[in-house]
């Protein structure tokens, strides 16, 4: 079986990739999107939106894409139940948490970057503060649920919530600290002592720090 991961070790939703499959000892290989020309026609071909990470399984003949997905493929080929509890309750909660990291931590953050590099045209000051608010609107939400004591981000097992949190919290902190959050800064603090996001990161420091950001503040 080769597992084909088409990524870069730095971008925050190819670690959450990454951290999964470190979480279920998967093998991969992976294709550096490296932005060369002829790496990208081949990457698109792949990925039509041009995001990663997108993954092939040589073996089932499969692409994949979309993070969520691609970690719900990968703990269906480890066996399952693994990144994905079986209670419906908790499952539940592992996918709402998902989405608000997706849809409210990755999106901003993602857009804030955009701005700052300019790839979003003239930087838009206005565009930028709602994305701020929207990010400390997530923190809120992500310190009220962990105000429960709950270790991992949806309960005792670590999820694929958990897979897209390590990274994204750990850029996004860098646009919008944490602040006066104590659950949500000792949940990160399990988080980046987790070994899954200990080997992203070890992956991605030889390509330095590429984001437009000072670093974390808190
Ligand atoms: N919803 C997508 C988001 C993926 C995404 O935004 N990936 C970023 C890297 S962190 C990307 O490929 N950016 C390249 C670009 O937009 O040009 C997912 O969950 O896979």
């Amino acid at each position: 079986m080769a597992l084909l991961l088409w990524s870069h070790p730095y971008a925050g939703y190819g670690q959450k990739a990454a951290v999964a499959l470190y979480e279920l000892g998967l093998t991969f290989e992976l294709r550096l999107v490296d932005g060369s020309p002829d790496v990208m026609a081949r990457f698109m071909a792949v990925s039509p939106f041009g995001k990663m990470p997108a993954l092939v399984d040589t073996d089932a003949g499969r692409t994949v894409i979309e993070s969520s997905i691609v970690i719900e493929y990968l703990d269906g080929l480890a066996g399952g139940g693994r990144l994905f509890p079986a209670d419906a309750a908790q499952a539940l909660e592992v996918r709402l948490i998902d989405r608000i990291l997706d849809t409210y931590v990755g999106g901003p953050m993602n857009r804030i970057v955009f701005n700052r590099l300019g790839r979003a045209g003239e930087p838009h000051a206005g565009a930028m503060a709602n994305d701020e608010r929207e990010l400390a609107t997530a923190w809120d939400m992500l310190e009220a649920r962990l105000s429960d004591g709950r270790t991992w981000a949806a309960g005792e097992s670590f999820s694929l919530a958990d897979c897209g949190a390590a990274p994204l919290m750990t850029y996004a902190r860098r646009l919008v600290p944490f602040g006066d959050r104590p659950f949500l800064r000792a949940y990160h603090a399990r988080l980046m002592a987790r070994p899954s996001f200990v080997k992203a990161l070890e992956d991605a420091a030889p390509f330095g720090d590429l984001m437009p950001a000072s670093p974390a503040q808190d």
